[in-house]
């Protein structure tokens, strides 16, 4: 049984009770940025561009990601049962199973067979039913849903970032840049995140020293004191994903910059859309139910935006119904031959019952100064 989430209590015409202190959160300034991008990096399909002016309001966000250590607090203080748990099993990368998961491995998804559905495995059995997490308690929570990430926060006050906050978020204060420290991947020679390296998906040569999750708080954070926002694990948003929203959004107020033509969603219910965990939808393709598809709600129709205006975008957060959820920042998982999301625009999704060993969350909360206008 949950406890109320502390804000519940309070009638809107009151202030809310005091939230209850919670360690290592950043102020994000917020303000207006560019989201998005045109760079021919974008992935096509995922409606990562146009670029668009966004605004958002300053916001407190958690400087890593969620991890095992907090997760168990929130556990042992509310006995809350994840869905892997109750589903029995979640995805597992094939080469960290171990031989006892290897042995209960049900399936492998058939268009990402690196993806083996294991029973038993879930937020505490992360490689199996033979494995733990007594080494990774300040590693990242993973096998989490978005189901379960929404009752996480719930018990903390929090909440998670909608899709434009932990982009502007990721950033870290500057401007059309490929990843949160700059456009280089390996500034200075050194490695600033954990992605792949080596040949996908069968040899992780680990030279950035992690084959499977890394430390929430390993590698330099960016300039806003933000831990790993690309690489290590996909990150929950609020929003529901669609790969047309925020163009046809950011079209309507005239918040289109740049190039400003609106890409079509570029599935147009093709194959490579449906189905399961289909190679487009990379590192970060397998679901639970085998919904899914592009979540865009319509078929690609090709019609062009008008040309950049001065309109704002304002605290965008996505549309209204849809079937996943929004992901970001990419995994250890990503390699540029096969899943390039390691950027700060790249998108991806999952339906809300989903869990893999490559998916975590961070959460923020409304701060100083982010009050309504
Ligand atoms: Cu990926």
């Amino acid at each position: 049984m949950l406890p109320e989430p502390p804000q519940a209590a309070a009638p809107p015409d009151r202030p809310a009770a005091p939230l209850p202190a919670r360690d290592g959160m950043v102020r994000v300034p917020g303000g207006t940025f560019l989201m998005g991008t045109d760079s021919p990096d974008a992935i096509p399909g995922d409606g990562e561009g146009p670029v668009r002016a966004v605004r958002v309001r300053p916001f407190l966000m958690d400087r890593g990601a969620v991890t095992n250590r907090q997760f168990a607090a929130f556990v042992q203080a509310t006995g809350y049962r994840t869905d892997a748990e109750r589903y029995g099993w979640s995805f597992v990368f094939h080469l960290l199973l171990t031989p006892r998961a290897a042995a209960a491995a049900q399936a492998r998804v058939a268009q990402t067979p690196w993806w083996w559905r294991v029973e038993g495995a879930c937020w505490y059995r992360p490689d199996g039913p033979d494995s733990s997490i007594r080494n990774r308690r300040d590693h990242p929570v993973t096998h989490v849903s978005w189901n379960d990430v929404q009752a996480y926060c719930r018990w903390a006050g929090v909440r998670l970032p909608t899709e434009a906050e932990w982009e502007c978020a990721a950033r870290g204060g500057l401007e059309q840049c490929t990843y949160p420290w700059g456009d280089e991947l390996t500034a200075g020679g050194e490695h600033r995140c954990n992605i792949w390296q080596g040949e996908f998906p069968h040899l992780n040569t680990a030279e950035d020293g992690y084959l499977g999750t890394a430390p929430a708080l390993a590698f330099p954070p960016n300039a806003f004191g933000l831990y790993q926002m690309v690489g290590n694990v996909w990150e929950w948003c609020a929003d529901w994903f669609s790969p047309s929203w925020h163009a046809d959004e950011a079209a309507r107020v005239g918040a289109l910059r740049g190039a400003g033509v609106r890409p079509a969603c570029a599935c147009g219910g093709a194959e490579g859309c449906g189905g399961e965990g289909t190679a487009e939808r990379g590192c970060g393709g397998a679901n639970r139910t085998g919904a899914g598809g592009c979540g865009c709600g319509r078929a690609g129709d090709g019609a062009a935006g008008g040309p950049g205006g001065a309109g704002v975008l304002d605290q965008p957060a996505g549309p209204a119904t849809g079937t996943a959820r929004v992901m970001r920042g990419g995994s250890h998982l990503c390699h540029r031959s096969y899943c390039h999301r390691y950027r700060v625009s790249a998108r991806s999704s999952n339906t809300p019952d989903s869990s893999t060993g490559n998916l975590g969350f961070r959460c923020v909360r409304d701060g100083e100064g982010s009050e309504a206008p």
